[in-house]
């Protein structure tokens, strides 16, 4: 896996432009790129983070610079915060409650209000979702509840917690099996998984043992499925600024 080049950590000239964007007690933010583009990736925060967690100049400096050097299409890309304002308790447990319904928040509320504000109504297919962690559980939710809204799933280390919290790891099987269903219960359209972690990650027997238990049936997943660990890898935002130079340009772009 590559590492980011320490130029692109340093600020870019032709760097895109972040956008606050209000909906009742709650705030997003929306990264525009350079050049207009009909794609969008919406990145989800850990547990404890917020809207803010993925935008710091380390991550939008590198996806400048991506950007900037042509490795990387123009996309839009949202960060939203799945806890509401006056939400206290940030365990995983209280957390793993929250993003179970932030799927419906991102349909109802989040997609029209971007759509309204780029001007662009993007397909199926030029929409992505990550996360890390909880922002990863998030994305394995949005597997779950809207394979209509999105063709491109980037879990990193986080794992589906459909059967329990670190269902992925207590119950791969069974998790796996949900998995399944929901698939053919949305209609078995088409999709791509890239989920990614570290060896050394807090979440790797979680995420590994799910994603071991998914392949018993290619049928579904197959080639769909592309699984990568970085060795050392470790659960921090470094890390998965990481993971992301190294997967965002096969985002859109046939198979990851
Ligand atoms: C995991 C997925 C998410 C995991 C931990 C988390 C330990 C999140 C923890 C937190 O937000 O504190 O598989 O494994």
């Amino acid at each position: 896996m590559l590492t980011i080049p320490t130029e692109f950590t340093t600020k870019c000239e032709n760097a895109g432009t972040v956008t606050a964007l209000d909906y009742g007690e709650k705030s997003l933010l929306l990264y525009t790129p350079i050049a207009p583009s009909g794609r969008i990736l919406y990145l989800i925060h850990g547990g404890g983070g917020d809207q803010h967690s993925f935008f710091c100049p380390e991550f939008l400096n590198m996806v400048d610079h991506m950007i900037d050097s042509g490795i990387l299409d123009p996309l839009y890309i949202v960060s939203p915060c799945f806890y509401d304002p006056e939400e206290k308790d940030k365990s995983p447990a209280s957390s793993g409650i929250v993003v179970k319904r932030f799927c419906t928040e991102l349909r109802k509320q989040i997609f029209p209000l971007v759509e309204a504000h780029t001007g662009v109504s993007f397909t199926r297919e030029n929409r992505a979702i990550s996360g890390f962690s909880m922002g990863g559980v998030t994305t394995w939710y949005a597997f779950l509840q809207a394979l209509d809204l999105f063709y491109w799933f980037l879990p990193l280390s986080g794992d589906c917690w459909v059967c329990s919290e670190t269902g992925g790891g207590r119950f791969p099987e069974k998790t796996a099996m949900e998995l399944v269903y929901a698939v053919s219960r949305q209609g078995s359209p088409d999709f791509r998984i890239y989920a990614i972690t570290g060896s050394k990650d807090i979440a790797f027997p979680n995420l590994d043992a799910q994603i071991k238990a998914m392949g018993k049936y290619p049928a579904v997943f197959g080639d769909k499925l592309k699984y990568e660990v970085l060795e050392d890898g470790i659960h921090d935002y470094e890390t998965i600024f990481r993971y992301l130079f190294n997967a965002l340009p096969a985002l859109f772009t046939g198979k990851p």
